[in-house]
């Protein structure tokens, strides 16, 4: 890299990564950590994750954090964004705080800190604890009420140091795993369920929201939604129709009422019509349409294609939003072959630009970009690095068009790749690494920087490439 800078970024850009507790944490049941889901499911379903790797293997987070940050600080971390584990910090999702928790997330939180990194805090990254899964998860109104006081809580007991918080990742992954397409418990097929959990999380966001104003904290509270831009196959008006649903259903849905306050009409029309609105009070509305985020952050990684319905599902067929559109694949589209999902950089663009045009240009930052390889270990070189130039062209190529998309007035503050160190995740376990860093899971998770890391450093400082 020469000193020519042909993209700069802003002074105060956030560079960093993401990552969650239960993908790296490890440590799954000392200390006073409750099971979550993901405990459960593996003790239940081994087969189900890659290699038969369960959650209890992950990095190594909660013993080796010091030497993460030190790495992260290595690497031109200015922010690093993290997720307290409910069943951690609330054996069983309510009542007693548990002290131990209270001390790793205070330690981590101090030694970021005293790292010049900023702890970016999120609440819910899927890991329901198993206790209320048990009485329903998010079907159940009274998981809204015990996620307010877990939001609370980690305010309250965070919040003098953090002042980035967010709600929930990506809320619309449990909806579309737990209970339409079978990758996340309880791997139920039931749409009128997913529409009240979808609900349901909305609201908790919401009213957790609510709190945190309350509090009159020195902060900003928001939420990270991966967001999918929706493209119709030709400007044929059934095949745009189809986009505009697919839209309304995986990315409105949730960026509505988390930015607006509103639900998109598309959306609720066609759950009126189909009978499945879920069931709410008057006053849930009015919260959500008074609490909405005051940051955003936008995880993508590939765009969704579509086209108009062929065939009509069979008629006893559950119902999906399925039924609108057909997926299209592109002919020529770039793929990741390695996780079967295109890559398609412009989309992170689109993305900002309609952030800036239909949402008011909401603070937002990429909090989620990256790229899962399998069999990573073949490029490592002699002098133990692994090479990995394809990560640093799939980063390179997409902030390229953030810089577009800054230079055109999107208010983007801020880069985080996913993720830090390569680690768990959900049923695919080691398979995808993504990180800057590798770790080595036969030898004590021992950690190396890749080539892509030291990349990054030099953006990170020179803030720009
Ligand atoms: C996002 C999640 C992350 C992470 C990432 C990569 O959906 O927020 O937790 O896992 O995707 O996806 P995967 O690990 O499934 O390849």
């Amino acid at each position: 890299m020469t000193n020519d800078i042909k993209y700069k970024f802003p002074v105060d850009f956030w560079w960093g990564s993401s990552a969650s507790a239960t993908q790296t944490e490890g440590a799954a049941d000392v200390d006073g950590k409750g099971k979550n889901i993901w405990d459960y499911w593996y003790e239940i379903e081994p087969h189900r994750f890659f290699d038969g790797v369960g959650p209890q293997d992950t990095s190594q987070f909660y013993t080796k954090y010091k030497e993460d940050i030190r790495l992260m600080k290595e690497i031109g971390h200015n922010s690093f964004r993290m997720s307290i584990s409910w069943a951690r910090l609330i054996h069983g999702g309510t009542g007693e705080v548990n002290g131990k928790a209270v001390k790793f997330y205070n330690n981590v939180i101090d030694e970021m800190i005293a790292n010049g990194i900023e702890p970016f805090v999120n609440l819910f990254h899927f890991d329901m604890p198993l206790e209320l899964q048990e009485k329903g998860g998010w079907v159940n109104r009274e998981t809204v009420e015990a996620y307010v006081n877990y939001a609370k809580t980690a305010f309250e007991l965070f919040g003098d140091r953090v002042s980035k918080w967010f709600t929930h990742n990506e809320p619309i992954v449990p909806v579309e795993g737990g209970y339409m397409y079978d990758f996340h418990y309880p791997n139920e097929v039931n749409f009128k369920k997913a529409v009240q959990v979808a609900f349901h999380s909305i609201l908790a966001s919401a009213k957790a929201i609510k709190e945190y104003k309350a509090l009159g904290r020195n902060g900003e509270i928001g939420i990270i939604l991966n967001l999918t831009p929706s493209y119709p196959r030709s400007q044929n008006p059934e095949d745009v129709k189809a986009s505009v649903l697919a839209d309304a259903f995986f990315n409105r849905s949730f960026l509505d009422p988390s930015v607006k306050g509103t639900f998109p009409k598309e959306l609720t029309d066609i759950l009126k019509e189909y009978n499945y609105l879920p069931e709410y009070q008057k006053e849930d509305l009015e919260i959500i349409a008074g609490n909405t985020v005051d940051l955003l952050g936008v995880n993508y990684y590939q765009p969704r294609r579509v086209k108009a319905k062929e065939h009509m599902p069979h008629l006893d067929a559950p119902f999906m939003p399925d039924h609108f559109f057909d997926n299209y694949v592109m002919p020529g589209r770039k793929m990741n072959p390695h996780r079967g999902w295109e890559i398609y950089e412009k989309g992170i663009y689109d993305i900002l630009t309609n952030l800036r045009e239909n949402y008011g240009n909401i603070p937002c930052f990429i909090s989620e970009n990256g790229m899962g390889v399998e069999g990573e270990e073949k490029f490592r070189d002699d002098n133990g690095m692994i090479q990995d130039d394809y990560r640093i062209e799939f980063i390179r190529d997409h902030l390229q068009w953030v810089h577009k998309a800054l230079e055109e007035g999107a208010n983007v503050k801020g880069y985080h790749m996913w993720t830090f160190m390569d680690n768990w995740s959900w049923s695919n376990a080691y398979k995808n690494r993504y990180g800057f860093v590798s770790v080595n899971l036969d030898k004590d998770a021992e950690r190396t920087v890749k080539k892509s890391g030291y990349w990054f450093k030099k953006v990170a400082e020179q803030n720009g490439f």
